[in-house]
C-alpha cells in the first residue's frame, strides 16, 4: 500500500447501517486508504466488528473509527427502514456536529450512503463537500431519480415509459411499473416526504460514486453525468476485496456461519461449474410457497448445490408467513447439497472455480460479485431496485436467466428443476457471456475505468 510519507487529506466516510450497504463502502474504504487518503469510518456499536480486516491492514494513523448508537426506537414510520433513516438523523447528527467542531483536523470531505441524505445538509453547514455513495447500480439510482423527482406526483405509473426518459438508452426496457408502484402507492404523508427529501438531496449533492464500471453501465453513468452537470461521477467497482485476502474474503461482512475452510474442500470435489450457488442477499427470507418450489425444484434437478438459507431479518409479519426446509430434505440432498443457514462467505464460494451459477435475489452487490465471478446468474429479484438489475441481466447484456419474480410469480418446481440443472451445462450461451463480462469488470479494476475513475476521485479529494 501506500507509504505513510505521502499522507493524503483527511475525509468522512459514513456507510448505511444494513450489510448491502456497509460491505461494499467499506471495500472502497479500502482502496481509498491504499491511495493515501487518512480516513474516520462512522460505524454503529453493532457494526464495528465489521471494521476488523480493515483494522488489521491499515495503521491507527490513516484509519480511525467513530463510534455513534445504533438507530433506536425512532419516531414511528411504517418501514424499519425509514425508522432508522430517521433515527440516524436524529441521533447522530448532533453528535457528528460535535466531534467535528472539536477536531483538531476534520475532514475535509463526506462519502456518505445514498440513504443518509440529511448529510447533505449537515455537510453544508460544516464547509465542506459531501459526495454520495451509490451501492446500487446507475440504472436503478436513475430509475429512483425519475421516479421521485420527475414523477412525484403521477399517480398512474402503469402508463409511464422508461424509455420516454431515457432516450439515449438502447433498447432501454418499458419498465414494468407495477414492480415499484408501491412507491407510487405510498400516502403522500411525513415518510414519503422524507424519502423524497433523500433523493433530492442526493442529487444536489457534490458528486457521486457508483459500486459499478463503464463497460456494465456505460448508458446509466453518462445519464447520470448529465443529471449531475459535472464530471463529479465515478464508477469504481465492482469493489471487492483482493483474490488473495483469504481472511478478509472468508469473513467479509460478518463471520460465517460455517468454517470457510469446510464451505471450499466440499466444492473442491466438485467438478468445475457444476455447483449453483444460492442465496437471496442479507435480509430476504423465503416465503413458506417459495422454500418448498425451490426445495421441490433443487431436489428434482439432481444439481450440485450450496444453498444459504436466511431466518427473516425482522419478524415483520407472523413467522407462518417464513418457510422452513421441508421434513427430511437435507438428508435427501445429503450427497450433493451444502446447506448453510445463517450467513455464507459469499465471494470466497463465487470465486471457487467449482461454482457454474449463481440463484440470486439479484441485490447490487450480489450481481457484481456475480459478473466479477463469471457465473450464469439466475434471477429471482424480490424488492426494491432488485426487478431493475434483474432486467439488467437478463434482457440487456443476457448473462441471466429468469427464474421467479417476487412472491406472485413462482414457478412450479419441474419447470425450475429443468433451469438448474441446465444452468451448469458447459454449452450454455450465458456462460460464454458471463466469461467476457468478468474479464471487463476485473480490467476495470486493474488498471482499467475503475481504477482510473478512483483515481481521479483521490486526486480531487486531494486538492
Ligand atoms: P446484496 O446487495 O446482494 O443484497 P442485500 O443484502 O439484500 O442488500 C442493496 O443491497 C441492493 O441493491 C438492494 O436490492 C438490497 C441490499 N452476503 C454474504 O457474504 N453472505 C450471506 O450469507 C449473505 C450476503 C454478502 C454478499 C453481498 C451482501 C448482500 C445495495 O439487496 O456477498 O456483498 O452481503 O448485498
Amino acid at each position: 500500500s501506500t507509504s505513510t510519507t505521502c499522507m493524503g487529506v483527511h475525509i468522512l466516510v459514513y456507510p448505511y447501517v444494513s450489510s448491502g450497504h456497509i460491505i461494499p463502502l467499506l471495500d472502497l474504504t479500502h482502496c481509498l486508504l491504499d491511495r493515501g487518503l487518512v480516513i474516520t469510518v462512522v460505524v454503529t456499536a453493532s457494526n464495528l466488528p465489521l471494521l476488523d480486516p480493515l483494522r488489521s491492514s491499515h495503521p491507527s494513523s490513516q484509519l480511525q473509527s467513530l463510534v455513534l448508537p445504533d438507530p433506536g426506537n425512532a419516531p414511528p414510520s411504517k418501514s424499519r427502514l425509514l425508522a432508522n433513516m430517521r433515527s440516524l438523523r436524529e441521533v447522530h447528527y448532533p453528535l457528528l456536529l460535535n466531534w467535528f467542531q472539536l477536531h483538531s483536523s476534520p475532514p475535509v470531505a463526506i462519502i456518505s450512503d445514498f440513504f443518509l441524505g440529511w448529510t447533505s445538509e449537515f455537510a453544508s453547514q460544516v464547509g465542506v463537500p459531501r459526495i454520495v455513495f451509490s451501492p446500487s447500480g446507475a440504472l436503478a439510482f436513475s430509475v429512483a431519480t425519475f421516479v421521485w423527482r420527475d414523477q412525484p406526483q403521477n399517480d398512474h405509473p402503469e402508463n409511464l415509459n422508461l424509455s420516454v426518459s431515457f432516450p439515449k438508452i438502447p433498447n432501454s426496457p418499458t419498465f414494468p411499473w407495477w414492480q415499484i408502484s408501491h412507491i407510487y402507492r405510498m400516502p403522500k404523508d411525513s415518510d414519503w416526504e422524507f424519502y423524497r427529501n433523500c433523493y433530492l438531496a442526493n442529487l444536489a449533492s457534490w458528486g457521486i460514486i457508483f459500486n459499478s464500471f463503464a463497460e456494465l453501465e456505460r448508458v446509466y453513468l453518462d445519464h447520470m453525468k448529465r443529471e449531475f452537470q459535472n464530471d463529479r461521477v465515478w464508477a469504481v467497482g465492482p469493489v471487492l476485496p483482493p483474490d488473495d485476502d483469504l481472511t478478509g474474503t472468508a469473513n467479509r461482512g460478518g463471520s460465517s456461519s460455517v468454517p470457510c475452510h469446510d464451505v471450499l474442500t466440499w466444492l473442491d470435489s466438485c467438478k468445475d461449474h457444476s455447483v449453483v450457488y444460492v442465496c437471496f442477499g442479507s435480509r430476504t427470507a423465503l416465503t413458506c410457497k417459495q422454500m418448498d418450489e425451490l426445495a421441490a425444484a433443487l431436489e428434482k434437478s439432481g444439481v450440485h448445490f450450496i444453498w444459504c438459507v436466511r431466518q427473516p431479518v425482522e419478524q415483520r409479519r407472523t413467522s407462518s408467513d417464513y418457510g422452513d426446509l421441508p421434513d427430511g430434505f437435507e438428508d435427501r440432498v445429503a450427497d450433493r447439497g451444502f446447506i448453510i443457514k445463517g450467513w455464507a462467505p459469499q465471494v470466497a464460494i463465487l470465486r471457487h472455480r467449482a461454482v457454474g451459477a449463481f440463484l440470486t435475489h439479484c441485490g447490487w452487490n450480489s450481481v457484481l460479485e456475480g459478473i466479477a465471478t463469471g457465473a450464469v446468474m439466475l434471477t429471482w429479484p424480490m424488492s426494491a431496485d432488485q426487478f431493475t438489475n434483474a432486467q439488467l441481466l437478463v434482457d440487456q447484456l443476457r448473462v441471466g436467466i429468469r427464474f421467479g419474480e417476487g412472491t406472485a410469480n413462482i414457478p412450479e418446481s419441474t419447470e425450475l428443476a429443468r433451469i438448474l440443472a441446465e444452468s451448469v451445462a458447459e454449452t450454455r450461451p450465458e456462460r460464454l457471456i458471463a466469461k467476457k463480462l468478468q474479464e471487463e469488470a476485473l480490467s476495470a479494476v486493474r488498471g482499467g475505468s475503475s481504477d482510473t475513475d478512483l483515481d481521479g476521485l483521490v486526486r480531487r479529494l486531494n486538492q
